[in-house]
């Protein structure tokens, strides 16, 4: 629905809904909270109409700015709060649809454990595009729960019905019977060098990449044409939930190479084969004599 301009000076973010104390925020008040750092994975699900196409659209960012918590303290949600409904400043006609709103929601535990108000982004204040003033951030989830130019959390005893909540972004998992919103991201890997269609030299060339999921990575491999998987050198994780460097130097004769690259998470999944959004990658390369 475009990028809103929000004017820093007027706006304000609201806590509502079933709490003791109703807040009302503006960017000074936000800014002079105690800030916290974090550093994550942000990754795109892609077009929610066609939810089995690879996107690989992802970055590690670093974030700064206040633990949604310390707002939940201060605002004391009523016994029976179960959800928080995330509210954007956009609005406008979505795919046909009028009138609609960007809204999300969470269960209240998981936006009271990991949800960051960010302002900051790598160092800088966060632009326009990245939900200039303030933007929820939601680590191990996909983009689409990090509500931008944020307006409004309303802690409610229910889901809200809505074009980004219960119809949109919604999906069948394996072995469930009913769609699921999207929300922890699945394993997923992408090659950043070599290129698809890259000319390169024959020898030893290192093949890099990254590699994300919801709990830590713990294995990359990588194959070339129908040769057998081989294990790259991995990085850990760490205490943060960002994305993992993996490197694999190897020889390469001369000729057409596909190259393909899957991940392992902690949990015990695997990227699959083709037909789903984290499909293994594959790319080709030409390598000259
Ligand atoms: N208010 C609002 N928040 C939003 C969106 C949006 O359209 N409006 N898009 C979501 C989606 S689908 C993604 S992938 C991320 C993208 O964040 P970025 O632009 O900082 O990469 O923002 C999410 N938050
Ligand atoms: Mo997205």
């Amino acid at each position: 629905m475009g990028v809103p301009q929000v004017d820093a000076a007027t706006w304000s973010l609201t806590v509502e809904g079933l709490v003791a104390h109703p807040l009302r925020l503006d960017l000074e008040a936000l800014h002079a909270l105690p800030a916290t750092r974090l550093t994550a994975f942000h990754e795109c699900f892609g077009s929610p109409f066609a939810p089995d196409v690879p996107v690989r659209a992802v970055a590690n960012v670093r974030w700064l700015g206040v633990p949604l918590a310390r707002l939940l303290d201060d605002a004391a949600p009523h016994a029976d709060a179960a959800h928080l409904w995330f509210e954007g400043v956009d609005h406008g006609t979505f795919r046909g649809t009028p009138d609609v709103r960007y809204l999300k929601d969470l269960p209240l535990e998981t936006a009271y454990r990991d949800v960051l108000l960010a302002y900051a982004m790598n160092g800088a204040p966060l632009e326009p595009v990245h939900g200039f003033p303030v933007r929820a951030v939601v680590p191990r989830m996909f983009g689409t729960n990090s509500v931008k130019w944020l307006r409004r959390i309303v802690v409610s005893d229910t889901r809200p019905d809505h074009l980004f909540t219960t119809q949109l972004y919604n999906r069948r998992q394996p072995g469930s019977e009913r769609p699921q919103p999207v929300r922890e991201v699945d394993v997923n890997s992408l090659l950043v060098a070599p290129r698809e269609e890259d000319d390169l030299a024959a020898g030893v060339l290192e093949v890099r990449g990254r590699a994300w999921s919801v709990t830590e990575v713990v294995a990359v491999e990588i194959a070339v044409d129908e040769g057998p998987w081989e294990t790259a050198r991995l990085d850990a994780r760490g205490p943060e939930p960002t994305w993992q460097r993996f490197t694999l130097s190897r020889r390469f004769a001369p000729g057409r190479h596909r190259i393909r690259c899957r991940a392992h998470d902690r949990a015990g999944r695997v990227q699959p084969g083709p037909g789903s959004r984290n499909s293994v990658q594959e790319i080709v390369v030409q390598v000259r004599a």
